[in-house]
């Protein structure tokens, strides 16, 4: 007999049409819909991204598809089926919705996990409350994968991207040890440091492995994307980084962002148009690592953290 087991592969979601970013906004601010100004700044930046709207769901959709086909594959005799459910932050489906379909099919046990590998309380710690509760009103015994931020396929794949990009700006006629390499992630507020929280520790962490691993000795870590709220979130932000670099006479710069594993807004916008903007501003050439997306070696690591987790409740 066969074992399904759900895997619910959760996502923060974006807005399927234009009409739909007040609604997605409005969840965001936890029901506090935005002023006309906020929506009409926040639609102007879909707007403008290159390479379609919202290419945040194709991204998760194809990450969904490929991961339960990772998790299926070389099984052995095993008689374990994996089988995803998408459950998205902040649009349809929602992290309950995915749960709801779970215990539909007759779930009884499933694995929960974050398309991000870093944990704070504020980011992955939210999604898991949120699937934990539905998973026990729905009766399903579920466990979580908490981060993945250090595991040695993740940094393998990044440093591979940052090698890369280092090639070309060599091929570009850059010093490679010239380059200072930025790794980047969400901002949050502040506050989450007196928390004691782990997500600075853990994006550090992964920074460190991969500029290990790729040979980089002139790195920093930077925020990015913080949220248009009145309290203050961790700094230094990208483009205030890219200033004084530039007054250090700082010329070649590569973005890591290696919060985020999707092309999706905070990438194709804060980095690609709006970074890229002052770093032309400021004359520096300014590159990025590719986004992570459905690479196989991602899905590998996904499938490998699920699978120990799985195992870790047998
Ligand atoms: O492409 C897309 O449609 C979605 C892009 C997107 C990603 C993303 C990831 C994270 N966020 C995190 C935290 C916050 C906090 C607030 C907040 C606000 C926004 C807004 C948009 C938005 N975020 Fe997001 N985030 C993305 C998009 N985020 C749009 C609202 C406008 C703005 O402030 O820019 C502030 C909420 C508040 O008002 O209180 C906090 C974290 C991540 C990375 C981890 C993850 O993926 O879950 C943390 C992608």
């Amino acid at each position: 007999v066969t074992t399904k087991v759900g895997v619910l592969v959760m996502s923060y979601g974006t807005p399927e049409s234009l009409e739909g970013v007040e609604a997605y906004y409005t969840h965001i601010r936890r029901g506090n819909p935005p002023s006309a100004e906020q929506l009409k700044e926040l639609k102007d930046r879909y707007e403008a991204i290159v390479g379609g709207v919202f290419p945040l769901r194709e991204n998760t959709d194809r990450q969904v598809a490929a991961l339960g086909a990772a998790l299926n594959k070389d099984n052995g005799e095993t008689t374990v089926q994996f089988v995803c459910y998408q459950g998205l932050k902040h649009a349809h489906p929602f992290i309950e919705d995915g749960v709801e379909a779970m215990a539909r099919d007759g779930i009884t046990e499933a694995v929960g996990i974050v398309l991000a590998p870093h944990y704070s309380v504020m980011s992955v710690g939210t999604y898991i409350k949120r699937a934990q509760a539905k998973a026990d009103e729905c009766g399903i015994r579920m466990e979580f994968v908490n981060n993945y931020h250090l595991h040695p396929e993740l940094i393998d794949v990044l440093s591979r991207r940052v090698s890369a990009r280092l090639d070309q700006f060599e091929e570009a006629g850059a010093k490679r040890s010239e380059v200072r390499v930025l790794f980047s992630a969400h901002s949050l507020p502040e506050r989450i440091l007196s928390m004691g929280d782990p997500y600075r520790d853990q994006l550090l962490e992964t920074s460190e492995a991969v500029a290990k691993q790729a040979g980089v000795t002139s790195w920093q870590f930077t925020w990015q994307s913080a949220g248009r709220t009145a309290e203050p979130w961790l700094g230094p932000d990208v483009l205030d980084t890219l200033r004084e670099l530039s007054k250090e006479q700082v010329e070649d710069v590569l973005v890591a962002p290696v919060g985020f594993v999707s092309d999706h807004l905070e990438v194709l916008y804060d980095l690609d148009i709006e970074a890229q903007t002052i770093a032309r501003e400021l004359d520096m050439r300014l590159m990025r690592i590719e986004s992570l997306n459905s690479d196989p070696a991602y899905m590998s690591v996904l499938s490998s953290v699920v699978r120990t987790r799985y195992n870790q409740m047998q």
